[in-house]
């Protein structure tokens, strides 16, 4: 680097166990906020999650943390990417034992692909499957479709991240045990760095959600490490609005 350019100065995050990123390069050009799954179906009255009979006040909790962190993220020009779970019309993406094991809990029997309050249950195109208003995309934003658990599986999103030069994932939305984790593995094993927000983030249950964050910290961050929405807050609140 020329000795007339400023050396850019580290930037981290109060996170556990470490503070995030591990080189201190957060910036709005190579970091990325992920926010998964927060449709109907996982968070909504009648949706998947209230059909089978789970809380969704716990699934709604990451609500408003996010819409914080999505708007001062937003107004610094971070990348910003949503993801749905949700299957074809017609299921020909639905495993069969998905399917089955989808339908041994909660009202009815009813499982993926079956008519609920909200529509199909985690089907394309159905109300059920739409992300909630109070976190709905803006035009451009980038929204993966997936029909797994993970976010990379069957989808473009490495390609997509990889494009846009992102080495950091901070990583909001539910299920903090299933689709988020699943999704903070594989990133970690393709080499992103990643931050899990403790309260953007939740499970059908709270030992679970507990429990997820405390696998984040072993092994000196085995997958990378967690923050609240605060702490990456204050930590953004050294950059400046573009
Ligand atoms: C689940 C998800 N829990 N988004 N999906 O089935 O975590």
């Amino acid at each position: 680097m020329s000795p007339l350019l400023p050396t850019p100065t580290a930037l981290h995050v109060d996170a556990q166990p470490y503070a995030w990123p591990w080189n201190g390069a957060l910036r709005a050009d190579n970091t990325a906020l992920i926010v998964i799954d927060m449709q109907t179906d996982f968070c909504g009255p009648g949706g998947y999650v209230d059909v089978m009979g789970y809380d969704i006040s716990l699934t709604r909790a990451p609500i408003q943390p996010l819409r914080q962190v999505l708007a001062r993220l937003r107004a610094l020009g971070f990348l910003v990417i949503h993801t749905r779970e949700g299957h074809r019309p017609d299921l020909s993406d639905l495993p069969a034992n998905k399917r089955w094991r989808s339908r041994q809990i909660g009202r009815d029997g009813l499982g993926i692909g079956d008519a609920g309050p909200c529509g199909r249950i985690l089907v394309r195109g159905e109300p059920g499957w739409e992300i909630i208003p109070e976190l709905a995309p803006l035009p451009g934003e980038l929204v993966i479709d997936k029909p797994g658990k993970g976010s990379f599986y069957a989808t473009d999103l490495d390609m997509v991240l990889r494009l846009a030069g992102i080495e950091n994932l901070i990583l909001g939305g539910i299920t903090t045990d299933v689709c988020v984790h699943t999704t903070m593995r594989d990133a970690n094993d393709r080499g992103f760095e990643c931050l899990l927000l403790s309260d953007g983030t939740a499970a059908t249950d709270p030992a679970n959600h507990q429990a997820a964050l405390n696998m984040i910290t072993m092994q000196g961050g085995v997958f990378g490490a967690h923050a609240s929405s605060n702490q990456l807050l204050e930590a953004l609140a050294g950059l400046s609005s573009i």
